[in-house]
């Protein structure tokens, strides 16, 4: 399948995060896209191709446009107030407090997020344009007929909603693409979003949508960030009631318990009879990832691309999260084999 990808994301280094109340570097590092290209690359996977550029108009149709002009001039406004290192969010509204955007830089960073861990650097808005761009490409090639394709966007993008990032997430590149899908004529998407953690933004986005279905396996957010979304009884709303689907595993789970939540979730898209299905693929999932409390081992990944592979519908797999850099080529090739045999 053909392979999106961009060098625009190494712009996006350098950056910190807050991990046990301390600041370290951030686990979404750039190496995870290098890793990632030399394992398919081994593997004879591609070909490679580059992004085409799409324009901010596919991004608007999910994301608020205040929020992507603060993207956009976020750096700018954190510099001219004479600050050379990192921006990093650390104010929120608590219910009860008011949703406005501040003059502040400081007050912007908090109002459009809801966590530290979108720590923003000179690069961070090319790269993540190049991500929307990587996504749509893939949405190009899909509706062109190509069969399946992998968008290798950095950084991810599942955590972050309309207007607001958070978890590593500034856009959301499954979503803008799935929107796409929907633009481009298609009647019904699915989304499946295997990252370790729950794909908080996705579900938010088409939440009140029948046209989109999500289905998410993660990690339980009583234990696990994002916390406050997630859960079980998440069904969706309004005329999108019955179109989202949530499998919140405990820590420790492995691949005889995570396998048994992909088989409902396929089963869940199978009723949906969609177009064209979306991977929010993160192998964050593995064992010895740092920051998650799974136990998938890497030959785990052939089996879930082979189980993907039986929804038999166009595939568009977007890259999400995944931070053991040491597996994270052999676990993402892995899916992709195990999806073309
Ligand atoms: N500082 C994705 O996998 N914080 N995002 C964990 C460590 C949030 C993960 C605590 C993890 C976000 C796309
Ligand atoms: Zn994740």
């Amino acid at each position: 399948m053909k392979i999106i990808h961009s060098p625009r994301h190494l712009g996006h280094s350098g950056h910190v995060e807050l991990m046990n109340g301390q600041v370290v570097p951030a686990f979404e590092k750039p190496e995870r896209v290098a890793m990632i290209l030399r394992a398919v690359g081994e593997r004879q996977l591609g070909p490679f191709m580059d992004p085409q550029a799409h324009g901010l108009d596919p991004v608007l149709k999910v994301h608020d446009a205040d929020f992507i002009r603060f993207l956009s001039t976020a750096w700018e406004l954190w510099t001219a107030d004479g600050r050379d290192f990192p921006a990093l969010p650390s104010f929120w509204k608590a219910p009860g407090m008011r949703s406005i955007e501040p003059e502040s830089i400081d007050g912007k960073l908090g109002h459009f997020s809801f966590d530290a861990g979108c720590c923003m650097v000179a690069g961070t808005w090319d790269a993540v344009q190049a991500g929307a761009d990587i996504a749509l490409t893939g949405v190009d090639l899909i509706s062109s007929g190509e069969n399946a394709a992998f968008a290798l966007c950095r950084p991810p993008g599942h955590h972050a909603h309309a207007g607001t990032m958070g978890g590593y997430c500034f856009v959301n590149n499954a979503a803008v693409a799935a929107q796409s899908f929907i633009d481009r004529g298609a009647a019904r998407v699915a989304i499946l979003d295997v990252d370790y953690h729950h794909g908080n933004g996705t579900q938010s986005i088409f939440y009140a949508r029948p046209d989109v279905l999500v289905c998410n396996i993660h990690a339980d957010p009583m234990q696990e960030f994002p916390y406050f979304l997630g859960y079980a009884d998440e069904p969706g709303e309004g005329p999108g009631e019955g179109f989202n689907a949530n499998f919140p595993l405990r820590w420790g789970t492995d691949y005889e318990g995570w396998g048994a939540a992909l088989d409902a979730a396929c089963a869940r898209i199978e009723a949906h009879a969609p177009d064209v299905v979306l991977v929010s693929l993160g192998v964050d999932t593995y064992k010895d990832d740092p920051i998650s409390q799974f136990k998938l081992d890497s030959p785990d990944y052939l089996k879930i691309g082979a189980r993907i592979a039986k929804l038999a519908r166009p595939t568009l797999f977007v890259m999400e999260g995944g931070y053991a850099v040491e597996a994270i080529g052999t676990n993402v090739a892995n899916t992709l084999e195990g999806f073309e045999q």
